[in-house]
């Protein structure tokens, strides 16, 4: 059976890392045009460099686990007559904590830097600035986040095309559907007539267009469903 997954913010929330637009939403107190584009990190780097130093150091302090969402995909991947192809347009390494061995980040990793000298992508766990030096290169002020920014080109999305094409199966969990491409996937599915399942606590932008939406906390839901998958009985339930 092939599966096709996409996860967004909402599978972290019960981890602890914050999901973008909610109460405590990270763009809360953060303009997206300051901090998560090319021209907000030209105009002020070290603004750009705290949003995300503040992150990194969060995701690697400690107290930031995956949660049963991330492990039933892990053990869903690992199950036999499973094809599961997952794709995250999150950039925490959680979904890799958890055991799933490949992830796509299409919105790339936390965990890297990009040098915009010589374009080595190197794993960074500490803070990134301008002081920083390319460890491929040598030259300072040249690392960036190794994320794709709004406006920027995401990762991936021709092999994501072709899995979605040739999937059984499209099910996206913990994503408002507000940012594209990614918020589109659940069309390319339909287009090729591939059924889709969401899982999200609210109701997303995209919902009206799957074959079934589930409400719920994704660390009870994904669980759930992955033992439906996994006992044979109809995943649409
Ligand atoms: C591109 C990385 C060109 C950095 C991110 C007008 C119309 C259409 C498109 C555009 C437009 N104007 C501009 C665009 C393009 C733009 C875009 O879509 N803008 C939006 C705002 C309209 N997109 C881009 O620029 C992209 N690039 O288009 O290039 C192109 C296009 C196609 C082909 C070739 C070239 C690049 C966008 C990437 C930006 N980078 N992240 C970083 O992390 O800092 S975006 C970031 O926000 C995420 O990665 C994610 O993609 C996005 C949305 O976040 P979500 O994951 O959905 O999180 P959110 O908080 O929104 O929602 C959480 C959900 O979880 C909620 O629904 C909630 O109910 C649920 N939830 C909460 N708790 C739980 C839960 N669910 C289950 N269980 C829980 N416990």
């Amino acid at each position: 059976m092939r599966i096709v997954v996409l996860t967004g913010a909402g599978i972290s929330a019960e981890s602890g890392v914050p999901v973008f637009r909610g109460s405590d939403g990270l763009w809360e107190g953060h303009r997206v045009e300051d901090v998560a584009t090319p021209e907000g990190f030209a105009r002020d780097p070290q603004q750009v460099h705290a949003f995300y130093n503040g992150r990194r150091a969060k995701l690697t302090g400690g107290a930031v686990e995956p949660n049963d969402a991330h492990r039933a995909l892990a053990k869903l991947a690992a199950a036999p007559g499973v094809e599961l192809f997952l794709v995250t347009q999150n950039i925490d390494d959680l979904h890799e904590r958890a055991g799933s061995g490949e992830v796509l980040h299409m919105h790339g990793e936390l965990l890297k830097a990009r040098c915009q000298s010589c374009g080595a992508v190197v794993p960074w766990r500490e803070d990134l600035s301008r002081a920083s030096v390319c460890p491929a290169c040598g030259e300072i002020d040249c690392l960036r986040p190794h994320v794709v920014w709004f406006g920027e080109m995401p990762f991936g999305l021709d092999e994501t095309a072709a899995a979605i094409s040739r999937a059984d199966l499209f099910v996206s969990i913990g994503t408002s559907g507000r940012v594209y491409p990614a918020a589109a996937f659940v069309s390319w599915a339909r287009e090729a007539g591939v059924p889709g399942l969401e899982i999200n606590l609210d109701e997303s932008d995209g919902s009206s267009l799957f074959t079934e939406s589930r409400r719920g906390r994704a660390g009870e839901l994904v669980p759930r469903w992955v033992d439906e998958v996994l006992a044979g009985r109809k995943d649409q339930g």
